[in-house]
């Protein structure tokens, strides 16, 4: 039986490759900050397109599957831990809807970004415009940017933090705050 208090509850964020471009790191942060999660661990890396494969393997007979770990092997992004009550649904709140046009306001895909999957629609004279070949040879620059990535489930989230971390570098707050103040 898992004896861990509710506090315990861990999720994994990924700053994405588009929030990092966009100096958006400090801003992310903040919103899991304040809202009253905790850091037990952050790295900034530039992951391998097969881990990235491994990290998004449900999604794997979807059709954006390889545009997206394209997209997220792009550049540097910072892999974070967030701790607390509720942090894998709390995490996804402060996210917001996976399509930016559906995100609410106040989150961070609401006031942040626009669009996600759209870039293939629109007519074919706007291709041209923008001198692409066809309509897909900009899926891997324009689709799929929604800033941050977060855990959906907390099962989801414990095989995730196995796979971008290990043990030793998740921090235990508890050890050193007992009063801490959320
Ligand atoms: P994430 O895993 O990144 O937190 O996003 P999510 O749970 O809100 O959405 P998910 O279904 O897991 O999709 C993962 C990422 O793939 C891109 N995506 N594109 N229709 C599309 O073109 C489409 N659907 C998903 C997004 O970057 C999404 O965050
Ligand atoms: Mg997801």
């Amino acid at each position: 039986k898992d004896k861990r208090p509710s506090w315990f509850e861990r999720t994994l964020v990924i700053l994405k490759p588009d929030g990092l471009q966009r100096a958006l790191s400090g801003e992310v942060l903040s919103r899991f900050e304040q809202r009253g999660l905790q850091l037990v661990a952050a790295k900034l890396i530039r992951p391998s397109a097969a881990h990235l494969k491994q990290h998004y393997w449900e999604l794997r007979d979807k059709p954006f599957f390889t545009n997206l770990v394209t997209f997220m092997s792009s550049g540097p992004i910072i892999a974070m831990v967030w701790q607390g009550t509720d942090a894998v649904a709390i995490g996804r709140a402060i996210i917001g809807a996976t399509d930016p046009m559906d995100a609410l306001p106040g989150t961070i895909r609401g006031d942040l970004c626009i669009t996600v999957g759209r870039c293939e629609e629109g007519p074919k004279e706007y291709w041209e415009l923008i001198g692409k070949r066809n309509k897909f040879s900009c899926l891997t620059n324009s689709r799929f940017r929604n800033v941050v990535h977060g855990s959906d489930s907390v099962e989801s989230a414990k095989h995730e933090i196995d796979l971008w971390f290990k043990p030793a570098e998740l921090v235990m707050w508890e050890r050193c705050c007992h009063d801490w103040v959320f």
